[in-house]
């Protein structure tokens, strides 16, 4: 027992010592150097941009009682939205792509009306991907944020494409826009919420706990969720500087880790992202955070609609 006491602080001291040996240490604990950043990125990114853009473009739902998979996009006013649905269609023509109209002054034309985007394949606008999105405004009542009511509904497919949603008033059945016996096609497949990364802190307790009853509402309809932060480059100088030192800013770790706590999701569930918002040509830096959140979408969402067959 005495020689147990009087070895502790020894064995305290070899193994700090080991732990601050290089060829021991984990990617994405600080090595030194730039103090904002790590040393490796936390997460792994491909190389490549491409293999990634040919998978989205070629791929084919097995289940065929739907054409397409489909993900809502939820989060506050401002939050990226419109413009990561248009950095999708950007990274797969290779061209800055603007259809989506997004919102630089957060005035008046928030997204109110239920739509769904679909992404071009191509310059001849013929073919489309076999993932479309639909967008929603936030639950923030300073904008007459949406009903979580109305979301519940979004994701039972029970919402017809165009309507208005008021903030005071959620469908109900028996109205126009209610579609009672909704296909799969019209339901929801993924749920992602987009955060800009900055705000993480910001968000109130109200939007928490309306994000939260949403999210355990997906889970009980097994629904695969996703959250993505937004606007790293206004959140850390060192990604506006390079954007491959994304998964590298130990601020953007931090938020990860926070959200990750307050709504409940897990950490290999959350991505970080930079949308095209002033760039004029498309990069590989840029699209493979993009491109590497979105496959990991399309493949829960996959493996939830082959498990949804019978319907
Ligand atoms: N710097 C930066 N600006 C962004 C990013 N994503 C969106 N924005 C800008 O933020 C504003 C709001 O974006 P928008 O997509 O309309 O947000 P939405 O309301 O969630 O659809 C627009 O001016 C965008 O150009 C980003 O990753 N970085
Ligand atoms: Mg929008």
């Amino acid at each position: 027992m005495k020689v147990k006491v009087k070895l502790k602080p020894i064995r305290g001291f070899i193994l700090d010592w080991l732990c601050s040996l290089p060829i021991l240490q984990e990617p994405g604990k600080d090595m030194g150097g730039n103090p904002s950043c790590f040393h490796k990125p936390w997460r792994a990114l491909p190389e490549s941009d491409q293999e990634m853009i040919k998978f989205l473009k070629s791929y084919l739902l097995l289940n065929k009682n739907t054409s397409h998979l489909r993900i809502l996009l939820q989060g506050p006013v401002g939050a990226g939205k419109s413009s990561f649905i248009n950095s999708v269609e950007s990274a797969i023509l290779g061209r800055i792509a603007g259809r989506v109209m997004t919102d630089a002054t957060s005035g008046s034309s928030f997204t109110k009306k239920f739509k769904t985007f679909q992404i071009c394949k191509d310059e001849s606008r013929k073919t489309h991907c076999s993932f479309v999105f639909n967008d929603i405004m936030g639950f923030e009542s300073a904008h007459g944020g949406i009903h979580v009511d109305d979301v519940k509904l979004i994701l039972r497919g029970h919402v017809a494409e165009g309507h208005e949603f008021k903030a005071d008033c959620p469908l109900s059945k028996g109205q126009g826009d209610y579609l009672s016996n909704p296909s799969l096609a019209e339901k929801v497949h993924v749920l992602v919420t987009v955060i800009p990364a900055a705000a993480v802190s910001l968000l109130t307790d109200d939007v928490i706990k309306k994000m939260r009853d949403v999210r355990l509402d997906a889970s009980n309809l097994e629904i695969p969720q996703f959250l993505i932060l937004t606007k790293v480059d206004e959140a850390c100088p060192e990604v506006e500087k390079t954007i491959t030192n994304i998964y590298k800013s130990k601020y953007l770790k931090e938020q990860v880790e926070k959200i990750c706590l307050l709504l409940g999701i897990p950490m290999n569930s959350i991505f970080l992202v930079k949308n095209y918002n002033s760039e004029m040509e498309t990069s590989k830096d840029m699209n493979v955070p993009l491109m590497y959140a979105l496959r990991q979408m399309i493949n829960f969402g996959e493996d939830f609609l082959n498990s949804q067959k019978g319907i």
